[in-house]
């Protein structure tokens, strides 16, 4: 993931090297979504499907006199992307840009502090761990770099 040189990187709070961006949005849109990140490199995506709701209590219109209530949840998808420091504006940006219809509902997006990524397969940790790579020769150079 490349970023322009002239858009530097805000300071989240807390600082963090890795963080995880977490993502409530439309059902529909996630397609769009995964494409685009898989196109500027984003290779670790996982999506759950869930049901929430907002500021609107869960309804697509303000109404008058209109009570919150359990039943009101509705179908949501969370993604949640961990990627180092330099690579959160650009996945926000992606998923602006493609979940966003401009009507209530569109979701939000959560960003969070990673302490540590652990590769199950190799034991790797931090970096090496968010690198994406894999298959047998990097099990192999595991120990040597
Ligand atoms: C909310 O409950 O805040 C909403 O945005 C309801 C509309 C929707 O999610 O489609």
């Amino acid at each position: 993931v490349v970023r322009a040189e002239n858009s530097p990187v805000p300071d989240y709070v807390p600082d963090s090297k890795f963080y995880k961006v977490e993502a409530i949005l439309r059902p529909w849109r996630v397609p769009h979504v995964s494409s685009a990140l898989l196109k500027i490199g984003i290779r670790g995506v996982t999506v759950s499907d869930v049901r929430g709701f907002g500021a609107q209590g869960g309804s697509s219109e303000r109404q008058a006199g209109s009570e919150f209530s359990e039943d009101n949840f509705l179908a949501k998808v969370k993604m949640e992307i961990v990627v180092s420091k330099d690579q959160v504006e650009s996945v926000i940006e992606k998923i602006i840009e493609e979940a966003r219809t401009g009507e209530i509902g569109d979701g939000k997006i959560f960003l969070l502090p990673v302490s540590d990524i652990i590769r199950v397969r190799t034991g790797e940790r931090g970096e090496k761990a968010e690198r994406m790579t894999g298959g047998q020769a990097d099990i192999i150079s595991v120990g040597s770099n």
